[in-house]
């Protein structure tokens, strides 16, 4: 296996003027031909990627080539120097077989349907060519099948019966190439933008579905809408076609004017999709739409700099959800996923900075870290250069950089350029791994606060030191009487240990620290329960409210899992908070749900302890049984109140009230023998209500009639019944769990190779922590039995879940000898991907 290192990125010899394919589709035996217009650049052989092509003809200007330029393994082409002309056309013929490509790389098959996934680098198993970002050309492409619908990048040349072209004029790389062909039907709608034009507009799904793609329609208007009116960034082409299709390894893709979408992440009607699901659909396509930009007319120099373009997406995708939804409710869950992936990949074997400079299979480097750390150092440059320094740095790279293949350092310029600023060390965020750990210790005497901070990041694979950083901490300050003494104030820490004072102040007020959640470091601080509940009272800033009350329901947690009882200041706190939760549902159903399990154990394990997965699931049911016991009442008056009349809409206020409904129906089931969700079950007529309903059937073990209602009512709806074949081993009780997830893997519809339902299962597994940290290794078993199958068919899949075991070093000796076993079953599977096999490998040192 081979190493690629940042180090050894040459620049490629040669650009291209355009690039034209011409494809006959068939299931077997597609032909490709390809002709690419080169011309030198810089001196170099001519390198060309390729992988599975069975290569019928080469041709340069005319003259064919020799077939043993092609390397042994198949996947190089040389052609050299001394061969070639300054300009040249070169022409390959090739045939490729979709329908047996099971890892969706490259052109396959879908439910019948043809499609491309070339990000990172599938193109190279479609036909050979430089497939590496920095190559970019414009496009002609024609597809000649029977299927009713051909779709590429660019505008359409001509429609015709059997053969469509299509230009795309704008050069992209190889990665945003597309092309669909399939039975599609459209959900057709059309956009004016800033300037004028008029662009058609398809969402295109399987006959039967358009009843349920109109709202990934508003979803796509919204985005071009705001995308004028927060960036000044227009579309350029003609047409936007997103299409949906049922095997997809990722969430979506940004293919130039043709994204194509996994389709979870397009189909929802009041019937099928949670209020989630909504959120997610808007966000993704969202964050498609605005890789025009942020991805596609700038993209990535090579693969390291991955997260110049995803960060800032996630970001952009971020700030859009804020303005379409809640601006609070959307931070609370942006830090909610970016502790429960990041944190946890950075603590673990798996660590790697933003911009990693090695890798073995960039397919494994589609990270939290590189998406959603990616993102967070962009919040945090915005907080150090201010609004007007975001916005004209933003401006200046849009200006300056459009068609090109650009890094990181090219992105930091840009701010240092258009503010004025030093970012040498701000740099550290894309290049150094590890989460920084935050100590505040106080100081009070007349009037006068002081506060010493401290930052450390322990050593993460291959980078043991960690020179400070810069830390935008954002604070305020509470009086004792809940007034805000001092409004947010962002202090910039930049060295190892560093003081900051505040003077004048009447009496001693509370720190209400990490603002907005200002960096993305852990915090270790003094603070009194009492102190914690003045701060979930009355802190005026929405997140560390949020967090004042998770770190009470957190200790308390801890405290009953390692020692004994506590948590009483919590449940009195809930007692206020409920209250008063009508006036912002979402908001105290984020307060209401307590940490999960996951949580519990890193933090446990952050402080040095051993967590221990059974005694963190009794002490957090206890202590949740603790709380519906004590607020039964109020808890079922706001159960009642929360329902929402009239028809369903997919909006921030009543996803609100149907979270905080869900999470008093949580706490009431452990008391009312499930009767209320037994209810709402059978009566509720959205699938957010529905599921959630199901969810507390499955944990009250009394869910084998809904079980079967539900599956009776969406057999044959794929992404319905793939959240079935989630919930259980997810919902289950750890005692039963492994048999269920076992049970649901016999049977038929069990179609594994479709990576939805194989991520349902497994994943829902996984995610149940008592059950997949069992102790007689049975979840780590089951979890590596599954990995191994699926290895063979979609290595890209199996890769990725191997992070479900990326903790395992953190439990006791037993977990540790079980799960050092099972992945070293998969470690020593014969013939086991490139992909697995890095993740392995990693996992293990
Ligand atoms: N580039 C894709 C994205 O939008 C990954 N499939 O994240
Ligand atoms: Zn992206």
């Amino acid at each position: 296996t081979v190493t690629q290192y940042l180090a050894d990125w040459r620049p490629y010899p040669f650009e291209i003027a355009e690039t034209r394919l011409e494809f006959d589709l068939a299931p077997k035996g597609t032909r490709v031909r390809s002709q690419i217009d080169f011309r030198r650049k810089g001196p170099g052989d001519l390198v060309l990627d390729g992988a599975g092509l069975r290569t019928q003809s080469l041709a340069i200007d005319g003259k064919p080539l020799d077939l043993s330029l092609i390397s042994k393994d198949d996947e190089r082409l040389v052609v050299p120097a001394s061969a070639l002309p300054d300009s040249f056309t070169f022409a390959a013929e090739v045939e490729i077989d979709p329908e047996m490509n099971t890892a969706l790389e490259g052109l396959y098959l879908s439910g019948g349907m043809f499609c491309t996934q070339c990000e990172a680098e599938g193109f190279r198993h479609i036909t050979w060519y430089p497939d590496r970002p920095d190559v970019m050309a414009p496009f002609r492409v024609t597809i000649r099948s029977d299927k009713p619908v051909l779709l590429s990048n660019g505008n359409p040349v001509s429609r015709g019966q059997g053969e469509a072209v299509w230009h795309d004029p704008w050069p992209k790389p190889a990665y945003l190439f597309a092309l669909v062909a399939g039975d599609l039907v459209a959900i057709p709608d059309s956009f004016t933008t800033m300037s004028g034009r008029k662009v058609e507009l398809n969402v295109w799904v399987r006959p039967g579905d358009q009843d349920r793609a109109g709202y990934a329609m508003e979803s796509l208007i919204r985005s071009m809408k705001w995308d004028e009116e927060t960036y000044g960034r227009e579309y350029d082409l003609d047409v936007f076609n997103l299409v949906a299709v049922d095997d997809f390894n990722m969430g979506a893709m940004e293919n130039k004017g043709l994204n194509i979408f996994n389709s979870k992440l397009v189909l929802a009607s009041a019937e099928t999709a949670t209020d989630g699901d909504y959120e997610r659909i808007e966000g993704v396509i969202g964050h498609e739409y605005f890789h025009n930009w942020t991805g596609n007319r700038i993209t990535c120099r090579d693969w390291f700099q991955l997260c110049l373009k995803e960060g800032l997406t996630v970001f952009r995708d971020q700030q859009f959800t804020s303005d379409m939804r809640s601006a609070a409710v959307k931070r609370i869950h942006d830090v909610q996923t970016l502790r429960a992936r990041q944190f946890r990949e950075d603590a673990g074997p798996l660590a790697h900075p933003p911009r990693p400079d090695n890798y073995q299979e960039i397919n494994n480097f589609y990270t939290a870290t590189v998406y959603e750390k990616g993102a967070e150092v962009i919040g945090m440059l915005k907080r150090l250069v201010g609004e007007d320094g975001y916005r004209k740095a933003l401006d200046l790279y849009f200006i300056r950089h459009d068609g090109q293949a650009c890094t990181i350092e090219d992105w930091i310029k840009v701010f240092e350029d258009a503010t004025g600023r030093d970012l040498t060390q701000f740099k550290r965020w894309y290049t150094d791994a590890g989460t920084p750990r935050l100590t505040l210790s106080e100081d009070w005497q007349d009037g006068r606060l002081t506060l010493h901070f401290r930052q450390e990041t322990a050593p993460t694979p291959g980078q043991p030191q960690k020179p400070p950083r810069v830390i935008p901490i954002a604070l305020g300050l509470i009086g004792p009487n809940g007034d805000e003494v001092l409004p947010t104030t962002v202090l910039e820490m930049t060295e190892a240990s560093q003081s900051f004072t505040f003077d004048g102040l009447g009496a001693r007020p509370v720190v209400s620290l990490l603002r907005g959640f200002s960096a993305p470091v852990t915090v270790a601080r003094e603070i009194t329960a009492d102190e914690q509940a003045l701060l979930l009272a009355h802190d005026t800033d929405p997140y560390a409210r949020w967090q004042a009350g998770h770190d009470l329901a957190l200790d308390a947690l801890i405290f009953r899992a390692t020692s004994g009882t506590g948590g009483a200041e919590f449940g009195q706190a809930i007692g206020g908070l409920l209250t008063d939760a009508a006036a912002d549902p979402a908001f105290a159903a984020l307060c209401l749900s307590l940490p999960g399990e996951e949580e519990i154990a890193t933090t446990i394990a952050a402080r040095g302890g051993v967590p221990d997965p059974d005694a963190i699931r009794t002490a957090r049911e206890a202590l949740a049984q603790d709380i519906a016991t004590a607020h039964e009442a109020e808890l079922a008056r706001l159960y009642d109140a929360m329902e929402t009349p009239g028809p369903y809409r997919p909006d921030a206020e009543g996803a609100g009230r149907r979270s905080l409904r869900l999470a008093c129906l949580g706490l009431l089931t452990r008391i009312d023998g499930a009767a209320r969700a037994q209810v709402l079950f059978n009566s509720a007529s959205n699938m957010t209500e529905r599921q959630g309903a199901l969810e507390c059937l499955i944990a009250a073990g009394k869910d084998t009639e809904a079980l079967a209602a539900f599956a009776q009512e969406f057999g044959s709806n794929r992404l319905v019944m793939d959240k079935w074949f989630m919930v259980q081993p997810l919902r289950a009780t750890p005692d039963q769990a492994v048999a269920r997830a076992r049970d649901l893997a016999e049977r038929a519809d069990f179609d594994w190779k479709n990576p939805n339902r194989f991520r349902a299962l497994i994943s829902g597994l996984c995610a149940n922590h008592a059950a997949f940290h069992a102790a007689d290794g049975s979840g780590y078993a089951f979890t590596v039995d599954w990995l191994m199958r699926l290895d063979p068919v979609n290595p890209q899949t199996t890769a990725r879940m191997c992070s479900a075991f990326e903790t395992w070093t953190r439990y006791d000796a037993d977990r540790q000898a079980h799960a050092k076993a099972a992945l070293g079953r998969l470690a020593a599977m014969k013939g086991l991907s490139r992909n697995t096999s890095e993740m392995v490998t990693r996992i293990l040192a």
